[in-house]
């Protein structure tokens, strides 16, 4: 999987690909995101062989989360475990059972939209493997825990005995993933949901639209692919998702309890548009297009009707295909645009996702405009004034934060590291992993604060290997600031199971920067 992998990038590479030990064996359990209460107990393990069953509810979401488990132990540890429905049960022989039980809690206040209660509780004896959760998604949840608790070697394979009670702290966390300056197909799109998965993560906000390209077929305008769909970054990738590409990526995505948010960006980073429909291009500045990495100069004028008209037609598409309650409309960085006519963009945007039927989510700058308070606004721009931010927090709108100094993982981790950015400057591990999000914005409300998402921009970043080694580790760090308690937050913990968690994720395949905070096993220096 590294053979595209040449010049200063390849053998920086093939340098962290031979650190990688080759068969995983190891002796603790490295969860991450830590679990909100996780004790090992003196007890027995549970020795987990071929002939252990895993059984489940019989409805599909719970079958899935048992199949989960079973294809995480596989791949971990060879064995492979059977499925069976909760009535071949057979409780006096050793077990997995994935239980639902309880009633689901009651949505916290301020939460995303399609809530779903995902806490769940393990228990470990030498006889007995006990998922419980009140929903599917928790079991899912548990499963996620199930396959990263086990620890062994060889064939010899066992659960700890352990009490682990879990919930989310945020109801809200995702990954921002840019594919429209670099374009990435949909079987890497589905490993990218697969990661956020292992992390616990639920949200994929899909950038498709920038200045460099369009990525999602519109069936009404075919141009917008045709033409915006062949471009690219220099360097970068090009193609787009068809619609049933996309419909495929939102159907595996939601079976894995992940949201896909759409980003169509107006009024700014609209050069592909207007690049591909003539008639968008109300001021014929886009016969070329644009392969740079400028920001800020291009504009979508939907103060225009028949402008307006074109955009709310794609929208329409958009939400169509849509299987989850946002719209991402953008927003961000419209430097050739007026305020009036930035007010208006928003206003049109906001009420177009309305008119079909979802919530408009809009990067910072939307707060200064005229607003929905359904609108959800994501801070990305840690030097932006945040008094607009917060008084539209104030007046109920909620809030994700994306502060780049800690969250965009597609800074460079270090002065000499070969991808990436720096504008906001170096974001090592600590910097993903070292704050608490209530303390970012000075009176922003706290519990307007619905979410984390993690930004990934793709101007440098071209490859899926190049992608992974940005995303890991610095995304565990992200999902775990969005999903364990403040109280079970802790640096050196997290480092040593970024140890033992790297194994994993090497092993399917995702190759993991060396930060030099995290204790390698196998120190090459
Ligand atoms: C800022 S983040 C942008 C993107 C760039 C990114 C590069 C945001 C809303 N806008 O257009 O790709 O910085 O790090």
């Amino acid at each position: 999987m590294h053979s595209e992998a040449t010049g200063e990038w390849g053998s920086f590479l093939r340098l962290v690909s031979d650190t990688v030990i080759a068969v995983e064996s190891n002796v603790a359990p490295a969860l991450i995101p830590a679990p909100a209460s996780f004790e090992l107990a003196d007890g027995a393990p549970f020795m987990i062989t071929s002939a252990i069953r895993i059984i489940a509810p019989e409805d599909d979401a719970s079958t899935f989360a048992a199949n989960y488990l079973a294809d995480a132990l596989h791949s971990r540890t060879s064995l492979q475990l059977a499925v069976a429905a909760a009535a071949a049960s057979t409780p006096e022989a050793p077990e997995i059972r994935f239980e639902l039980a309880g009633t689901a809690k009651a949505a916290p206040e301020v939460a995303i939209d399609n809530w779903v209660d995902e806490s769940y509780e393990v228990t470990v004896t030498a006889t007995a493997v006990v998922a419980r959760a009140a929903t599917p998604v928790g079991l899912l949840r548990a499963a996620t825990t199930l396959g990263h608790l086990a620890v062994g070697a060889g064939e010899d394979w066992q659960f700890p005995a352990t009490t682990i009670k879990d919930a989310a702290r945020y109801t809200w966390r995702g990954l921002s993933m840019d594919i429209s300056r670099s374009f990435y197909p949909l079987p890497e799109l589905k490993q990218i949901v697969d990661l956020l998965v292992d992390l616990k993560l639920n949200v994929l906000h899909l950038h498709l639209t920038d200045d460099q390209g369009w990525r999602l077929e519109i069936k009404r305008y075919p141009e917008l692919t045709e033409i915006s769909g062949a471009t690219a970054v220099d360097g970068g990738r090009s193609g787009f998702l068809t619609q049933e590409d996309y419909k495929e990526l939102v159907a595996y995505a939601a079976q894995r309890h992940v949201t896909v948010i759409p980003e169509i960006d107006i009024p700014g980073h609209t050069h592909a548009i207007l690049h591909a429909i003539d008639a968008a291009d109300v001021d014929n500045k886009a016969p070329q297009p644009y392969t740079g990495v400028d920001v800020g100069f291009s504009e979508l004028r939907l103060d225009i009707p028949e402008v307006r008209q074109i955009f709310e037609n794609i929208i329409e598409e958009v939400a169509a295909i849509t299987a989850g309650p946002y719209i991402h409309i953008g927003g961000d960085e419209a430097l050739a645009t007026p305020d009036e006519r930035f007010n208006i963009a928003i206003d049109v945007a906001e009420r177009a996702a309305a008119k079909y039927g979802k919530i408009a989510v809009g990067w910072n700058e939307t707060a200064r405009a005229a607003q929905m308070r359904s609108t959800v606004v994501q801070q990305w721009d840690p030097r932006s004034k945040s008094a607009t931010l917060v008084s539209a927090a104030q007046r109920g709108n909620r809030v994700v934060l994306s502060p780049a100094n800690n969250v965009y993982l597609d800074m460079k981790y270090h002065a000499q590291y070969p991808l990436g950015q720096d504008w906001i400057g170096y974001v090592e591990l600590d910097s993903s992993y070292m704050w608490e999000p209530t303390e970012t914005i000075a009176g922003l409300p706290e519990q307007q604060i619905v979410g984390i998402e993690a930004g990934m921009w793709t101007e440098k970043i071209h490859t899926l290997d190049q992608l992974m080694t940005m995303l890991l580790p610095r995304l565990a760090a992200v999902a775990e600031i969005a999903w364990t308690p403040r109280s079970r937050v802790n640096w050196q913990r997290f480092l040593t199971d970024v140890a033992v968690a790297s194994q994993r994720w090497e092993a399917a395949g995702w190759p993991v920067f060396r930060s030099p905070h995290v204790p390698w096993p196998d120190s090459v220096d």
